[in-house]
C-alpha cells in the first residue's frame, strides 16, 4: 500500500475513487488490514457487536427472478412457499421463548398476489405479541413494491409502515448499482438510482437502514468503487445509514453461476470499505456469508460486527452457503474473545444490552 493513502487515512482525509481502486489492486492485505483495524478501533474501540435475533423469510414466490438468486421460486413451482402471519408468529414465540431476541430481520420475495394489508397486518400482529422485538424489514426493493401495490408515495408508505411496526430496514437488494452489470443480474429489479432514492426516503422518514454490496459475480473493482462512494455520498447528506454490509456472492444453484469469492477478497472488501466509508460506524462481517472463520478474521480487517444468532437463514443457504444456519450466544462471543475484540450483546439500534 502507498504511504500516500496510508497518510491520507491516518490524517483523517477522504479516499478518492482512484485511492480506493489502488487499494483493490494492491496485494498488501496485511497493511490494509491494520489500517482498517486501526480506523474501526478510532470508531468502535475493541467492541465487536452482535445481536440475539432471529430470520423470517415470509415467502420465496417472487416476481423478480434474479439471476444470482437460488431462493426465489415463481408461483406454482417446485419449493415455492408462503408463510401466514401465524406461522411466522409461531416461529418468533419459539424463538423469543428460546433466546429472549431483540429483532427480528424479515425480508422475502415480491409475491404477486398479496395485498399491502397482508404486510401491514404482519407488522401489526408481531408488535401486538412482541413489543420488545425491534421489526427490521424489508430491502428498498419490497418498499418500491410496496408503494406500487398500495398506490401510495413513497412517503405515505414509509409513514404507514412505521406507523404499524416498522422500526428498521436491512439493506439488501443493493447488488450492484452500475447499471450495465445490473441489468446482467437482475433485469427486473429497481435501479441503483431507485434503491439510492427509496433508501433516502426512509431515512427522511426516520427510518434507519443498512447498505449492501453483493460483490464476487460479474462486477469489476471500478463498479465496486463507485458503489461505494454513491453510498457515502447519499449517508453525506442523510446519515440514516447504520452498517455497510458486503455480501459475497454464492453461485450454486444460481442462473449466472461462477465462483464463491476468495477469503482474500472477503477480507479486502471489508477493510477497504472501512477505510472508504468513513462516515458509516459499523461495517458488519455477516458470518452466514463469510463462514465463522473468515468473519472472525475479518474482525481484525475493519469489522466490528458479526449480525447474530440467525437462528434460521435460507438466501443464501439455496446459493450454497457452508455455514451453520444459526450460532448460540457463547458461540458469537467466543469467535470475537478469540479475535481479541470485546464481545457486545447489542440491539437493533447498535445500544449495549
Ligand atoms: O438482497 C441473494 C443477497 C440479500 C445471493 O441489513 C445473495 O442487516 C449472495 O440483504 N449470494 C438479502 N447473496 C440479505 C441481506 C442482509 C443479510 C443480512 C443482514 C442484512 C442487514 C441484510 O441477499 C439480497 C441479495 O443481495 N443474495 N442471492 C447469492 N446467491
Ligand atoms: Fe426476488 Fe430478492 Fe431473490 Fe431478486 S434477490 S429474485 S428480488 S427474492
Amino acid at each position: 500500500m502507498s504511504e500516500f493513502i496510508k497518510n491520507k487515512v491516518l490524517a483523517g482525509e477522504r479516499l478518492t475513487k482512484q485511492d480506493a481502486v489502488s487499494l483493490f489492486k494492491s496485494d498488501d492485505i496485511f497493511s490494509l488490514g491494520r489500517l482498517a483495524n486501526n480506523i474501526a478501533e478510532k470508531k468502535n474501540d475493541k467492541s465487536a457487536y452482535f445481536i440475539v435475533n432471529r430470520h423470517i423469510n415470509p415467502t420465496n414466490i417472487c416476481v423478480n427472478r434474479c439471476k444470482f438468486c437460488a431462493f426465489s421460486r415463481s408461483k406454482g413451482e417446485f419449493g415455492a412457499y408462503e408463510l401466514t402471519i401465524e406461522e411466522i408468529i409461531e416461529k418468533l414465540r419459539v424463538a423469543n421463548c428460546e433466546l429472549r431476541i431483540s429483532e427480528v430481520h424479515m425480508v422475502g420475495g415480491l409475491h404477486p398476489d398479496w395485498p399491502f394489508e397482508y404486510y401491514i397486518n404482519m407488522l401489526s400482529e408481531i408488535k401486538k405479541e412482541f413489543s420488545a422485538i425491534a421489526i427490521k424489514a424489508f430491502t428498498a426493493v419490497e418498499i418500491d413494491y410496496l408503494s406500487k401495490i398500495s398506490g401510495l408515495s413513497l412517503a405515505d408508505t414509509m409513514v404507514k409502515l412505521k406507523k404499524n411496526g416498522l422500526d428498521l430496514m436491512p439493506g439488501g437488494g443493493a447488488e450492484i448499482f452500475v447499471e450495465d452489470v445490473r441489468n446482467k443480474l437482475c433485469p427486473e429489479k429497481i435501479s441503483g438510482d431507485r434503491w439510492l432514492e427509496v433508501m433516502e426516503a426512509a431515512h427522511m422518514a426516520g427510518i434507519k437502514t443498512n447498505a449492501t454490496m453483493l460483490y464476487g459475480h460479474l462486477e469489476s473493482i471500478e463498479d465496486r468503487v463507485d458503489h461505494l462512494l454513491r453510498l457515502r455520498e447519499l449517508q453525506d447528506r442523510t446519515g440514516g445509514f447504520q452498517a455497510f454490509i458486503p455480501l459475497s456472492y454464492h453461485p450454486r444453484n444460481t442462473e449466472i453461476g461462477g465462483f464463491y469469492s476468495s477469503g482474500i477478497d472477503d477480507l479486502k472488501t471489508i477493510a477497504i470499505s472501512r477505510l472508504v466509508l468513513d462516515n458509516f460506524d459499523h461495517i458488519k462481517a455477516y458470518w452466514i456469508m463469510l463462514g465463522e472463520k473468515i468473519s472472525q478474521v475479518a474482525l481484525l480487517f475493519g469489522a466490528d460486527d458479526l449480525d447474530g444468532t440467525i437462528i434460521e437463514e435460507k438466501i443464501t443457504h439455496s446459493a450454497g452457503a457452508m455455514s451453520e444456519e444459526g450460532m448460540t450466544r457463547e458461540e458469537l462471543t467466543h469467535l470475537i474473545r478469540k479475535a481479541g475484540k470485546i464481545p457486545v450483546q447489542r440491539d437493533a439500534f447498535y445500544n449495549a444490552i
